[in-house]
């Protein structure tokens, strides 16, 4: 019996531990079906010139396909205040209604149902529907403002300075990378906010890609190893910052980030929503402090990391990034969804 007891403990809390893993890998899963939804509705608009309609299509097809979901979620960075966005608006609970006397997980939701509308409606590479949660309180409410951002791999923890010249940050980074600061591809937004950004990077020899959206998939790429690019610099969404830290705590790339205060009316914003100091400089830790960290994102058009959605006669196939920080997985899923029966050809494999 003794020996039968001291066997069964550890069984116990290794049932538990996986018990607890399985639910975050199985809610990742259902995540990475809301980002796919939202991607399917946008994708079916690519190229039309109609930006509003490819938002307003993503949104609406991840609002619906979050009442599937069973959690008690709160959308902490979405599409606005509750008076200027109907649907996805900073506090609105989604997720399915539970059974009477049971109660769903609370998760924090930060959506950007469509990154890149532009690249979307103009057909363009890269855009791409995405969300991060975690367990409540593990995500920033950051105010729609903008952010100074520096992004790196893994390789490049605590090696960055957003105060210093960019030479010195290209620098640290090829020395990190083991190469030389031309040896580099540095992704920066095409604004003319960062003429001065880019005229120093090339004077340092960087090599450079021009992005007219997305530095959210882009600081995702710099985290990676094979996407070409090693670092992202300059100033582009706090929401989007939110979300690229919570991809980062999965993929441990380093990222810094500041916000960009502008007026006193966003310093009375900011101390509303609870930030004491608009002037910190921030961690991905600290952006997305959750202990249980899910990333899922769904390609929209063909980008540097995931395809875009392609369709067929017989469904469609979807090609999403879907990441957990705890237990620490990366997930690609390549997903053909059937909508009739396939063709005589059957499915295609690759
Ligand atoms: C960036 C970019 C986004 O907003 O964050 C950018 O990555 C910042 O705003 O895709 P500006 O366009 O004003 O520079 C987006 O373009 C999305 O709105």
């Amino acid at each position: 019996m003794a020996g039968q007891a001291t066997k069964s403990r550890p069984n116990k809390s290794r049932n538990s531990a996986s018990g607890e893993q399985h639910l975050a890998e199985h809610l990742a899963f259902e995540l990475a079906r809301v980002v796919e939804e939202a991607a399917i509705a946008a994708a079916r608009t690519m190229g039309q010139g109609d930006r509003p309609g490819s938002d307003h299509a993503a949104v609406q097809a991840m609002r619906r396909a979050f009442e599937e979901v069973p959690i008690a979620g709160n959308i902490v960075i979405g599409e606005g205040e509750r008076d200027e966005a109907p649907m996805l608006y900073i506090g609105e609970r989604v997720g399915a209604t539970p059974p009477p006397g049971l109660e769903y997980p609370a998760v924090d939701i930060a959506v950007d149902p469509l990154e890149g509308t532009n690249l979307c409606a103009t057909g363009a590479a890269n855009s791409i529907a995405v969300l991060a949660a975690s367990e409540a309180g593990g995500l920033l409410h950051a105010p729609d403002c903008y952010m100074e951002k520096i992004i790196a791999g893994p390789g490049c923890q605590g090696a960055l300075d957003l105060d210093a010249p960019p030479e010195d940050n290209l620098k640290a980074i090829a020395k990190r990378l083991d190469r030389d600061v031309d040896d580099l591809v540095v992704m920066v937004l095409d604004r003319p906010r960062h003429e001065e950004l880019i005229a120093k990077l090339r004077k340092a020899g960087a090599r450079i890609r021009l992005i007219g959206d997305g530095d959210l998939s882009a600081g995702i790429a710099a985290a990676v190893r094979g996407a070409g690019v090693h670092a992202v610099m300059g100033i582009g969404g706090a929401p989007e910052g939110v979300i690229t830290a919570a991809a980062m705590r999965c993929l441990h790339g380093e990222m810094l980030g500041r916000l960009v205060v502008g007026d006193k009316e966003m310093e009375r914003r900011m101390e509303k929503m609870g930030i004491r100091d608009p002037h910190k400089i921030y961690r991905a830790e600290d952006l997305a402090p959750g202990k249980k960290i899910i990333f899922a994102a769904c390609g929209v058009t063909p980008g540097n990391l995931l395809q875009g959605v392609r369709f067929f006669g017989d469904g469609h196939r979807t090609h999403s990034l879907v990441m957990t920080s705890s237990p620490n997985t990366v997930s690609f899923r390549d997903t053909v969804h059937l909508t009739g029966k396939p063709d005589r050809r059957g499915v295609r494999l690759f």
